[in-house]
């Protein structure tokens, strides 16, 4: 079994590659979950969402999250109550965009979460509607929200995950971030760390999708043990994210924006980082951080790239 720790779109076309693999129908997803928001009482789970319609090949390809041919008519009839909401109150927002196909989703989530099940059985469920052939599971069924504290406005209490990236366009200064409730959470898929006989870390954002998976406890403890089985793909390639704010947020938040800045925040848990041949040069300085460097094309521009650097990682640790 394999067993993937993932983001959002990075994660979901890296899996692409993974499932592909003949052997590999046998894999785990273990999802971030820190992303999640409520927006119109609608429970709301991005990165289990991209991973679940990327896998299923419904995903829009040009945005990377939602569905292909969507159509927006809730969300533009929602704005005819923007002028009458009442200060202070958050119905009707519009910033966060939600197709009308993409709704039957949330829809079907929050009705089941009402009825008493847990997120893991919700994602089963949807995962298994989509014909997926891989088990997704959320890192945990209890609440972990991913809080943002901004740089440029000390003044101002922190904000969510989804306000700073997609109503901010994560287009201002962070001073710190941190998972709310991961103290107190229970990870999920720690079964599936223990038994994996390769453990990969897809090419998401090490400090805001990965990081919320590790801030639970004991998987740390798990990676640490198993470091041989576990090999990360760096999300960062020549210094910078190839979507989303990585980059930035590496340099903001005290860390190097490069292949060995990844290698610094891997290195107790992960064997081996696997690089972009555009970062060759850095090889060396990844392995003097302690892991194994293995240089390859990490740039997920078609199904055969894609599907070599997932044997590749496979590979590496198995
Ligand atoms: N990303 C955006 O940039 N803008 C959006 O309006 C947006 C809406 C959205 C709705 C449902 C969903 O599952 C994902 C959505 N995303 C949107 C993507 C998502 O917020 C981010 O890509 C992740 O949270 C980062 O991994």
């Amino acid at each position: 079994m394999i067993a993937v720790l993932a983001g959002g779109v990075g994660a979901a076309r890296f899996l692409r590659g993974v499932v592909r693999l003949p052997g590999a129908r046998d894999v785990t997803v273990i999802v971030n979950t820190g992303d999640d928001t409520v927006m119109h009482g609608l429970h709301i789970s991005p990165d289990i969402d991209t991973v679940t319609y990327t896998l299923a090949e419904a995903i829009d390809p040009q945005r990377g999250w939602g569905l292909a041919e969507e159509s927006w008519v809730a969300m533009e009839n929602l704005g005819r109550f923007t002028s009458v909401r009442p200060d202070g109150s958050s119905a009707g927002q519009t910033w966060f965009n939600l197709g009308d196909r993409d709704l039957a989703t949330h829809l079907y989530r929050t009705a089941r979460l009402g009825e008493g099940a847990t997120l893991a059985d919700v994602t089963e469920e949807l995962a298994r509607a989509w014909g997926l052939p891989v088990r997704v599971v959320p890192m945990t069924n209890d609440r972990v929200r991913t809080m943002v504290t901004r740089a440029d406005n000390p003044g101002e209490s922190e904000i969510s995950f989804q306000e700073y990236f997609v109503k901010l366009r994560h287009d201002v200064p962070v001073k710190s971030v941190r998972f709310d409730g991961a103290d107190v959470a229970v990870p999920l898929g720690l079964d599936a760390l223990e038994s994996a006989e390769a453990i990969l870390v897809a090419p998401s954002n090490p400090l805001v999708s990965i990081a919320p998976l590790r801030a639970l406890a004991g998987v740390d403890d798990v990676l640490r043990r198993r470091r041989d089985r576990v090999a990360a793909v760096s999300p960062i390639v020549a210094g910078s994210a190839l979507k989303g704010p990585a980059d930035r947020l590496m340099r903001e938040l005290g860390h190097d924006p490069s292949v060995v800045g990844v290698a610094r925040i891997y290195a107790p848990i992960a064997s081996t980082l696997v690089i972009d041949e555009q970062d060759a040069a850095l090889a060396p300085a990844v392995e003097a951080e302690g892991m194994r460097c293995i240089v390859t094309n990490t740039i997920m521009s078609t199904p055969e790239i894609t599907t070599a650097l997932a044997r590749t990682c496979i590979e590496a640790v198995s």
